[in-house]
């Protein structure tokens, strides 16, 4: 057969049915169907890069048969798509090629939604969304104002991590354990500047708690969750300070135990106290602009000369340092100091005054005195307390932890609290393609929300983007308004949202896309939501997740939705598709990676790769797909070259969906001729006569056709339950290929009747409709025409329960010897003989006879099994 024609024929039918879709009832808002009825399947939306890479392809060849299944099985399928299209690619891109960014992104919409044709991804288009549509980002204002109006969104001055190269501000999400920028790369610097802030830390306990809900979600996602939230319990305490303008420093300890050897206490660079010191205090303004290009490990500090700190249940004076390694926006930005515990707080201490010694411990291993030598710092829980601790000397430290905690509180000078390392979510970004903050700066009434009545502020178009990161500052006509309350004159915030803000509700909107009053109406999301199963990247297991998972929780709290458990979850199930890698190529002697035209490639897939020019075989790994390793590979291409069935049963095939993906093109042949032969069979079965669209299964069926009945209604069977259970679309394939190669072995034997042949072929039509949908449309035109019927392959198949073969007595002979009887199912004879020789070799009277290796031949009949060696 030749691989061109076979290849050029798949191509041909993806574009012959690229159009085709199966249509189910229209969730449109009247006629809403009911909840239960309801499969929302997504796909994370895309960033429209203009191209669709391999990895898109991945995600939505997933959502995509499950989309289909799920139609076929009688749901109400939702299948959205839409365009990620705020944020700063289209800037630069446009700053670059002198564009405008929206002309740029609408172009890239264009050409990536014919590409998802290409690949048959049947998305309701009429579902679609574009975060930068101002139908859509009105939307996302109104609920930024409805976050105002809960106390949820708020302008702050703070310490921000400044990226230097994309020129804005950077949530603490998006710069990486080193201090980087996720997107530029760039070292990140720290400032102060005024910026909004959402309250997700309010939602902390929920967050973390609700996690162990999820049961359909990744133990890693989940635990990559609770990390980044991570809960703190512990005590806040207030000591008294002789500062004229501050009279308390309330500060975040989990180890209030400990208290009895504070030495010091240290604040963070946004501290109040220290705020208020900066105008007034050079060198300690020169020390904070100095610290914020240092790490939090520094154990730099800046002491407050004129001001100390006292612990008013011993009246203990301290002095009190500013501090990089306290984090701002952590806790209370304030510290005691506790050197003997706490390494940190040793090593502080140590740099900081030489020339005091630290307090004794408070607690010690039981056996130990206080005046002993032991090693410093103490960080264990093990032990007693010392008599450092006073009235709380000699019990448990945990014990003492509790006990310490009640006085506090009874002397109202210290609460238990619990503190989240997430942080609130800093929305300000001071770029131009985005969101417009829906605020108003008064001189008289200060911040004043954009009444919703004028909402969508438009983000005007441009004729110049301006690097600096400040184009709509530039224009007047854009900042210059009135006051919606005091009617003065007034200026407009001139930031932009975060674009997490922008996918953080996306999700509802699909369900409600083209209301015009309101995000979303409760109805409908609280019909659609949650998302039954959603589909992406792990790169987003904590910033995207935990934002919508926030926005979510937001929105049921105000009662914008509903569902029965008040969890307000968005996501039930969640799919982390895993990477997609490319075929590298590496000099075994230089280590180079190597181009394809430095390579000499057969066609004869026996023949290795080998180097041109040379005899050498290079070292082949799989590796993340990147210029530089030239393993890149364009999606688009192979469609174009193989078809797109032959793409999406390959990269469904090659590899479980949560595992990398390691992409090897020639094995796509494999497939290509899996689809051909099925086409050839099909078509086989329908010139065996003229059958009834519906025909029964016979009563009289022979041992034979009930034994090849269950084996083929075992494998429908197991593909039902891997798209429904397991997702395991990999086995579904090969499911197939299994279910093609009985079919074709019954046309070839013809021991079975060919109505029934017909059904069974029928029934492989339909249920490779998710994964191959132009084959099976073209499979189903096949049959109708020469059946000369109108049947729809669309119906999913049910799998019929096993009919019980009666038993019958096998004579079994070896070597012309009787070796003795067996009792076993009727069509026993017709298996595979290895499945025969298995079976027997368990029985006692005569497993001990068949020796494998000796067995040169088996006969086979009804009543007698006989073996030659
Ligand atoms: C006194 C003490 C003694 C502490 C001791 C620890 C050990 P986690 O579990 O991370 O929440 N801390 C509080 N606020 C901080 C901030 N903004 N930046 C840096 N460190 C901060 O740890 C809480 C502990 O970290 C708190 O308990 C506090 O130091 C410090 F032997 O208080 B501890
Ligand atoms: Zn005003």
């Amino acid at each position: 057969e030749d691989g061109v024609t076979r290849a050029s024929r798949l191509v041909e039918l993806g574009t012959k049915w690229k159009n085709k879709t199966m249509s189910t009832t229209k969730l449109i808002p009247s006629q809403a169907s009911s909840a239960q009825n309801i499969k929302y399947i997504l796909s994370m939306f895309p960033y429209p890069s203009g191209v669709l890479h391999l990895g898109h392809l991945r995600v939505y060849v997933i959502s995509d048969s499950l989309s289909r299944f799920y139609k076929q099985r009688g749901y109400d399928v939702i299948h959205p798509m839409g365009w990620d299209a705020f944020g700063l690619p289209a800037e630069n891109a446009a700053i670059d090629r002198d564009c405008n960014p929206s002309t740029w992104t609408y172009d890239n919409i264009a050409k990536m939604k014919e590409q998802m044709k290409n690949m048959l991804a049947n998305f309701d288009w009429d579902r679609e969304l574009t975060t930068c549509s101002k139908d859509y980002y009105k939307f996302t204002q109104m609920i930024f104002l409805e976050l105002y109006k809960h106390g949820l969104a708020y302008h702050k001055e703070a310490e921000i991590n400044w990226d230097p190269v994309d020129k804005t501000v950077l949530a603490n999400e998006q710069v990486d354990s080193t201090g980087h920028s996720w997107r530029s790369g760039a070292l990140v610097e720290k400032k102060m500047l005024k910026q909004w802030f959402l309250g997700i830390t309010k939602f902390g306990h929920a967050l973390m708690n609700d996690l162990k809900y999820l049961d359909d979600w990744p133990a890693k996602v989940k635990s990559m969750q609770k990390n980044w939230i991570s809960e703190s319990k512990g005590v806040t305490v207030n000591f008294n300070t002789n500062d004229p303008n501050f009279k308390i420093i309330q500060i975040f300890t989990t180890r209030i135990e400990t208290i009895f050897s504070v030495d010091y206490i240290a604040l963070s660079a946004s501290h109040p106290i220290v705020r208020a010191r900066l105008q007034k205090d050079n060198s300690l303004k020169l020390f904070v602009e100095n610290s914020s290009n240092l790490k939090n490990n520094s154990k730099d500090g800046y002491l407050l000369k004129d001001i100390e700190a006292t612990f008013p249940f011993t009246g203990k004076k301290v002095p009190i340092f500013v501090a990089p390694y306290v984090i701002s926006g952590y806790g209370t930005d304030a510290v005691m100091g506790v050197p003997v515990h706490d390494q940190r707080d040793f090593e502080f201490w140590q740099k900081n005054n030489n020339s005091k010694a630290a307090s004794l411990p408070s607690i010690l291993p039981s056996k130990v005195s206080i005046t002993d030598d032991i090693p410093l710092p103490y960080t264990s829980l093990d032990g007693v307390t010392t008599e450092i601790s006073g009235n709380f000397s000699g019990i448990s430290p945990l014990v003492a932890r509790k006990e310490i905690t009640s006085a506090l509180v009874r002397e109202n000078i210290g609460q238990e609290t619990v503190s989240f390392k997430m942080r609130d979510w800093l929305i300000s970004r001071q770029r131009y393609w985005g969101t417009p903050i829906p605020i108003i700066y008064c001189d008289d009434c200060g911040p004043v929300p954009v009444p919703k009545e004028d909402l969508p502020v438009v983000l005007p178009q441009v004729k110049q983007i301006f690097n600096k990161g400040k184009t709509l500052a530039q224009l007047p006509e854009f900042v210059n308004t009135v006051c919606p309350k005091c009617k003065k004159h007034a200026r407009r915030e001139t930031d932009t949202m975060d674009t997490f803000m922008d996918s953080s509700w996306y999700f509802f909107r699909f369900l409600d896309p083209h209301n015009s009053n309101e995000p979303f109406s409760k109805n409908l999301a609280t019909n659609g939501m949650p998302v039954d199963i959603y589909i992406g990247g792990v790169e987003h297991a904590i910033l995207h997740l935990l934002y919508s998972r926030f926005i979510s929780k937001f929105l049921g709290s105000i009662s914008k939705w509903d569902d029965s458990e008040h969890l307000f979850e968005p996501f039930k199930k969640l799919v982390t598709q895993g990477m997609v890698h490319g075929k590298t190529y590496m000099d075994p002697d230089s280590k180079k990676y190597l181009k394809p035209e430095e390579l000499e490639q057969s066609t004869d897939p026996k023949i290795p790769t080998k180097i041109k020019g040379s005899d050498k075989i290079p070292v082949i790994t799989y590796t993340k797909m990147s210029k530089s390793k030239y393993n890149g590979v364009d999606p688009n291409k192979c469609i174009q070259e193989h078809g797109p069935d032959s793409v999406r049963a390959h990269i469904l095939f090659q590899a479980p969906v949560e595992e990398v993906l390691d992409w090897d093109e020639s094995k796509i042949v494999g497939i290509e001729r899996w689809l051909t032969k099925l086409l050839g069979s099909v078509e086989q079965v329908s010139k065996l006569g003229k059958f009834s669209k519906d025909y029964e299964l016979p009563t009289d069926l022979t041992d034979y056709e009930i034994q090849q009945h269950n084996k083929i209604h075992n494998l429908i069977k197991s593909i039902t339950l891997s798209f429904k259970n397991f997702l395991s679309l990999n086995t579904v394939v090969s499911d197939y290929m299994k279910l093609t190669n009985l079919i074709q072995k019954e046309l070839e034997l013809n021991n079975i009747r060919s109505a029934l042949l017909m059904k069974y072929t029928q029934q492989l039509v339909s249920v490779i409709y998710p994964i191959v949908p132009s084959i099976s449309e073209e499979a189903t035109e096949i049959i109708n025409k020469e059946q000369g019927w109108n049947w729809s392959q669309y119906e999913w198949p049910d799998f019929e329960t096993k009919l019980s073969p009666r038993k019958t007595k096998f004579k079994i002979v070896i070597d012309g010897k009787m070796k003795g009887f067996v009792e076993k199912e009727q069509g026993f004879y017709l298996q595979d003989h290895d499945k025969i020789i298995k079976d027997l070799k368990k029985e006692n009277n005569i497993g001990s006879f068949i020796v494998e290796s000796k067995i040169k031949k088996i006969i086979t009949k009804h009543n007698l099994i006989s073996f030659v060696s």
